[in-house]
């Protein structure tokens, strides 16, 4: 397993969900306090310099974990179950430009609040049905690029929609869409899921990813999520992805990447260990 960082560029919105921004100096960073990789939160690929972004990466052997997608919905106000059938072409354009940049970088992204919601006057399956009509086309182009679509629980204060991990494979299933995975956050599942460990040893057959963060969105170590139960679940699954950092820049972003990957590396380098003994 590997560590990265959420980040983004120094124009994102303040809602942008990142520990550091601007591209440059949150890559050198996040290799400074002992990450491998970041989460670059984007709304559009051209937002990224792509030759000028392997360039800071190489330099400071990093690389990106993962494409993340809060600003399309945040930002662009775009989204998989938008009613109207033009904002969802938007957004199959805004995924057509990401997956060819994830295509050289990463090769996941992520699908949080993008997925939509259960609008007023909506009904639930109408919801779904818009969703997996969208997310069948966004997979489709993803695959011929070699990128995975990784979808993620939020949890009910945030989203009406897919909120745990069952609710996710459940759709992932109905989908019959092979390729589509799942993304688990622990922060959401300490609100949504019956119990963390399980429900990751329930669910691990779509798991290609994790963000990680405590249950007060604070870096792990400073609320009160067992991260060793969240280890030890992603043990028995034989899980080897990536681990991303995603919390408040809480007191301040230094602090917090610096908490997060003291608490967490120790914990990876064990599971790490346990993985190349074949446990
Ligand atoms: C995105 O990864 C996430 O966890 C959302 O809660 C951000 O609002
Ligand atoms: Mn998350």
């Amino acid at each position: 397993m590997k560590l990265s960082v959420a980040i983004a560029d120094t124009h994102a919105l303040p809602s942008a969900f990142v520990v550091w921004r601007g591209i440059e100096n949150s890559i050198a960073k996040a290799a400074e306090y002992g990450y491998q990789g970041i989460e670059l939160a984007l709304k559009s690929a051209d937002e990224v310099n792509a030759p000028l972004l392997a360039a800071w990466l190489q330099k400071k052997n990093m690389e990106v974990s993962c494409i993340s997608t809060g600003q399309v919905y945040a930002d662009l106000g775009l989204y998989f179950t938008h009613p109207d059938a033009a904002a969802r072409e938007t957004v199959v354009t805004v995924f057509e430009g990401l997956i060819r940049l994830a295509a050289d970088f990463g090769s996941l992204i992520n699908v949080g609040r993008t997925r939509g919601f259960i609008a007023q006057g909506q009904t639930t399956a109408e919801a779904e049905q818009l969703f997996l009509d969208t997310a069948t086309r966004v997979c489709e182009m993803a695959d011929k690029r070699g990128v995975t679509i990784i979808l993620e629980p939020v949890n009910r204060y945030e989203i009406n929609f897919i909120n745990n991990l069952d609710e996710g494979a459940r759709l992932i299933q109905k989908s019959g869409i092979s390729t589509m995975g799942l993304m688990p956050d622990v922060f959401h599942m300490n609100i949504e899921d019956d119990k963390i460990g399980e429900s990751l040893v329930r669910n691990a057959q779509w798991i290609r990813y994790i963000h990680l963060a405590d249950s007060n969105r604070q870096a792990p170590g400073w609320g009160h999520i067992d991260f060793d139960e969240v280890f030890a679940a992603l043990l028995q699954t034989g899980f080897n992805g990536w681990a991303s950092i995603e919390i408040l820049p809480e007191p301040d972003p230094d602090l917090a990447a610096s908490q997060a990957a003291r608490y967490i590396l120790p914990r990876m380098a064990d599971f790490n260990k346990s993985i190349e003994q074949g446990y």
